[in-house]
């Protein structure tokens, strides 16, 4: 990572007001958490639309379910990274610190951060697909469980075609165009509507951060660019700030 680089970021975070984080599946890669677009990512051995999609859900049901019962067991065993935990300790040296996740592993809550915007919902949730019943729970539920009102329940996550919870846009719009400083964390950029949170944050005038070891296709201009993993680059970054912070 090159050094002057960090130093500019870190320069650009110790002024900043406001800092917003658009984190993706690189964000929780080091946690262990498999990535979707990788070589060996999630989608390189399952179809999306098989998968994540409500037709996918009508059409089979079970073979859905199997799919996130293996994801939710997995997020059992898991915990967050010192990329999450940083993040989690940087809001206490800004006015604010907004995260806006499109992960479902709940890895930035449980690292202690406190405004954090999550737009495709939580694998560690299960909801109704009728009636309003909704249950944070990563207990085995079987192999495709029922509500009490005797509609399936499924996984509290958004898939394709579906909408965003109401509101989580707008809210991270906000975030993003009120930032100082954007950070986009382990994106590749390639899912709407999250993927164009970055170019609004530009439009709005935030310095645009990108901390990705790899391509991305997010093709908004980043006035930084550190290709390296998280946890390293977010080290390196608060070791410099606190550098700045330090200084007479
Ligand atoms: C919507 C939850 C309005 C489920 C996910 C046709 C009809 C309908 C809609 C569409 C359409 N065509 C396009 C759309 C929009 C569609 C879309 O964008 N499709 C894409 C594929 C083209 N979007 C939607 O449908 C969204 N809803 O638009 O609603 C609407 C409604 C009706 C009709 C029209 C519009 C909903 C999208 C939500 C889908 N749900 N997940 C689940 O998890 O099972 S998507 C899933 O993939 C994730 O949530 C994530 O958002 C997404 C993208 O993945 P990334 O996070 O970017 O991860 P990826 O693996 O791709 O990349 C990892 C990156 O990390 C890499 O760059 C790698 O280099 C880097 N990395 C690796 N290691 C590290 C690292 N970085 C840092 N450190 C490391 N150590
Ligand atoms: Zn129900």
């Amino acid at each position: 990572m090159d050094a002057k680089t960090i130093e500019a970021v870190a320069g650009r975070l110790a002024a900043a007001r406001r800092v917003a984080v658009s984190s993706g599946a690189g964000m929780s890669a080091e946690s262990g958490v498999a990535t979707f677009r990788d070589a060996d990512g999630l989608w390189s051995k399952f179809n999306p639309a098989e998968l994540a999609t409500p037709q996918a859900f009508r059409r089979d049901p079970a073979k859905v379910w199997a799919w996130y019962r293996q994801r939710r067991a997995k997020l059992a065993a898991v915990e967050p990274h010192v990329g999450h935990r940083l993040l989690a300790e940087w809001e206490a040296r800004v006015e604010r610190l907004t995260i806006v996740t499109q992960n479902v592993d709940g890895l930035h809550h449980r690292a202690g951060s406190k405004h954090v915007i999550e737009l495709h919902g939580r694998l560690d949730v299960v909801r109704c697909s009728v009636c309003s019943f909704a249950r944070q729970t990563l207990d085995d539920l079987g192999p495709d469980p029922l509500c009490e009102c005797g509609e399936r329940l499924r996984p509290g996550v958004v898939w394709f075609s579906e909408s965003l919870p109401s509101g989580a846009f707008e809210a991270a719009v906000e975030a993003v165009r009120g930032a100082d400083v954007l950070l986009v964390i382990g994106t590749s950029g390639m899912v709407q509507p999250a993927a164009s949170l970055a170019a609004l944050a530009k439009q709005a005038g935030a310095f645009l951060v990108e901390i990705n070891p790899g391509r991305t296709e997010s093709g908004a201009n980043f006035d930084a660019i550190l290709p390296a993993p998280c946890g390293a680059a977010l080290s390196a970054l608060d070791a410099a700030w606190s550098r700045v912070r330090s200084a007479p």
